[in-house]
């Protein structure tokens, strides 16, 4: 049986919603995040940088969303989840743009944010200072063109998903993570036809199946 090993509020959800979307039988194994929002060391024993998600299937054992997708899709997709002809170069851009481009931007923010709490409290005013400034010098302008981009690319889909065909691909289940985070953290920013997309994602019955069994607090953003 397929495990997928989860930690709280975190991309694993994304293997979740996929999963849930192919049906295929699965068993979740839960880790808690510490009190510096570490995964556990339990999860090293899984896979050595003991980040999630990991899954264990079998002899494999696979980290990296990414590639988790895509292994899933292959073995598990049985031609379901496809992206159509014409969408197949937007699904793999979107794919690897999640992890490689959209994602590293929203990290740095919430570091920028959660730093100075983190610092001696004498530090603080200042560390903000500092922080915040790099915000705006490194973040601010790349994370404004990233969700006007997304949001672009949106508004040229026929059906509102990534790769423009009936049901979701992999850059939607790659995207679904990052794009609520920005909501999350910026809502301002989010156009409508991102905040379209989220409110489809969390329509999907699959998608409302794994928010079902979330640790008290749902993943979805509230829109
Ligand atoms: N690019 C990786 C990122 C993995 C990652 O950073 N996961 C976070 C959770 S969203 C994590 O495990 N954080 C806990 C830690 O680093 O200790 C992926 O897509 O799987």
């Amino acid at each position: 049986m397929l495990v997928v090993h989860h930690l709280n509020h975190s991309r694993s959800h994304r293997i979740l919603w996929l999963l849930e979307e192919l049906e295929v039988p699965y068993e979740i194994k839960f880790y808690k995040r510490d009190a510096n929002l570490r995964a556990p060391k339990e999860l090293r024993d899984i896979h050595p940088l003991g980040k999630a998600p990991v899954i264990t299937d079998g002899d494999v054992t696979l980290a990296e969303s990414g590639a988790i997708i895509q292994y899933i899709i292959n073995k598990y997709g049985n031609g379901r989840v496809n992206p159509p002809k014409e969408g197949e170069l937007i699904d793999l851009y979107i794919s690897h743009f999640a992890e490689g481009s959209l994602m590293p931007l929203l990290v740095n923010r919430f570091v920028f944010s959660v730093a100075p709490d983190m610092a001696p409290f004498y530090l603080r005013p200042l560390l903000r200072m500092v922080l915040s400034g790099l915000d705006a010098r490194l973040v601010a302008g790349p994370l404004k063109a990233s969700l006007k981009y997304i949001e672009d690319e949106l508004e040229k889909s026929p059906t509102g998903w990534f790769a423009g065909g009936s049901d979701p691909t992999m850059a939607d289940f790659m995207m679904a993570f990052s794009l609520e985070r920005a909501y999350e953290r910026m809502p301002d920013a989010i156009g409508p036809n991102t905040k379209a997309w989220i409110k489809r994602v969390q329509e999907r019955p699959a998608y409302k199946r794994v928010s079902a069994c979330f640790d008290g607090k749902p993943p979805g953003v509230k829109l």
